[in-house]
């Protein structure tokens, strides 16, 4: 009996430890040659301020750090609600970009990566459920 409890403490700890390691969220698209990887400071994305970290490689894995990344986000209009769009820049830190986001509201929305560099601006697309 107490092995069958010190057994159950034991996964209740681990479950708990494991919640409290929980990841940034994570994700990884293709943008024309480059490989960019999205990290969001909260999991899930919350209403209210949010910090993205944006860090691009070239197909060699090369870390490209003179782009111009510009982030456009919105939702789309919905009853009661027009269309919502902003817009912020990201600025170089390192070997990546950061930018802080504002989702005023919970719900579907969109946010569009801009990555500009040598003349050619290449978009990376991604859907985010705001809690
Ligand atoms: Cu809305």
């Amino acid at each position: 009996m107490k092995r069958i409890i010190a057994i159950l403490a034991a996964a209740a700890f681990l479950m708990a430890s494991g919640l409290a390691l929980a990841k940034d969220y994570e994700l990884t698209k293709k943008a024309g040659n480059y490989n960019v990887q999205i990290n969001i400071d909260k999991n899930p994305p919350v209403t209210g301020i949010n910090k993205m970290t944006v860090a691009i490689k070239d197909a060699a894995g090369k870390e490209i750090t003179d782009a111009a990344v510009a982030i456009d986000y919105g939702m789309p209009a919905m009853p009661g609600m027009g269309a919502m769009n902003y817009k912020t820049g990201a600025s170089v830190k390192g070997d990546s970009y950061q930018a802080t986001i504002n989702f005023s509201m919970s719900g579907p929305w969109f946010v569009n990566i801009k990555i500009t560099r040598g003349g050619k601006t290449q978009t990376v697309k991604l859907n985010v459920d705001i809690k």
